[in-house]
């Protein structure tokens, strides 16, 4: 097999998201980790958005946000790459499904690829109907994007309800972020 820097280069779709410890640190100076990852050449980034926590766990209210990446490395070797990251983070899996976290990297899209690994499914199985998700995607990726398996962004982003609470976070505003009224 050709030697990472020799393969060629597929764009991947990279979720961020915190809800503990300045969640707006985490997430900038993650995506400025991701910027000088190895075999990968980082091409936009969204803007941060404060969110409502999805599912059962009461918890605080999660920044999100999403970025590209143009990379050589194979799907597993970036995962392994991304939980390196959410490591250095302080990162602590206590074994509670979407509970809070200091930095959650998610593997979105990878090119065309369809995976379904016990430690790895892309695309990610939730991401066709999470705003969180959809609507920084949609600041950095082409409308028509394609996404195996679920259709084009612009589709997914029209059938998304109302329900989710989603406020953009001016650049450059201070780390803290208070929840909207319910
Ligand atoms: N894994 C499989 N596929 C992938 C992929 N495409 N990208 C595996 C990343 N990881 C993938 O993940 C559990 C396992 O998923 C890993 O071992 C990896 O091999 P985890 O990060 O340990 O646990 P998790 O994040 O709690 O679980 P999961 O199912 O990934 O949850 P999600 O989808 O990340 O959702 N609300 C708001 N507002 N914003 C959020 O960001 N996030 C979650 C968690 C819940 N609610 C949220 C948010
Ligand atoms: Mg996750």
């Amino acid at each position: 097999m050709a030697a990472p820097e020799h393969r060629a280069s597929v764009m991947a779709y990279i979720g961020l998201g915190s809800n503990l410890a300045d969640p707006c640190a985490q997430v900038r100076h993650a995506m400025d980790e991701l910027a000088v990852l190895a075999n990968c050449t980082l091409c936009f980034r969204s803007s941060l958005y404060a969110t409502a926590p999805l599912g059962p766990v009461a918890q605080p209210p999660f920044v999100n946000a999403v970025v590209s990446l143009a990379t050589a490395l194979t799907p597993l070797a970036l995962l392994g790459a991304l939980q390196g990251l959410e490591r250095d983070h302080g990162r602590v899996r206590d074994g509670t499904r979407w509970g809070p976290r200091t930095l959650d990297l998610d593997l979105l899209v990878f090119g065309e690829l369809q995976l379904q690994l016990p430690g790895l499914v892309v695309p990610h199985p939730e991401l066709d109907h999470r705003a969180f998700v959809l609507v920084p995607l949609a600041e950095i990726a082409p409308a028509r994007l394609l996404i195996p398996g679920h259709g084009h962004l612009q589709d997914l982003l029209a059938a998304l309800g109302d329900q989710d609470e989603i406020r953009r976070i001016p650049d450059g505003a201070p780390s803290v972020v208070i929840a909207k009224p319910r």
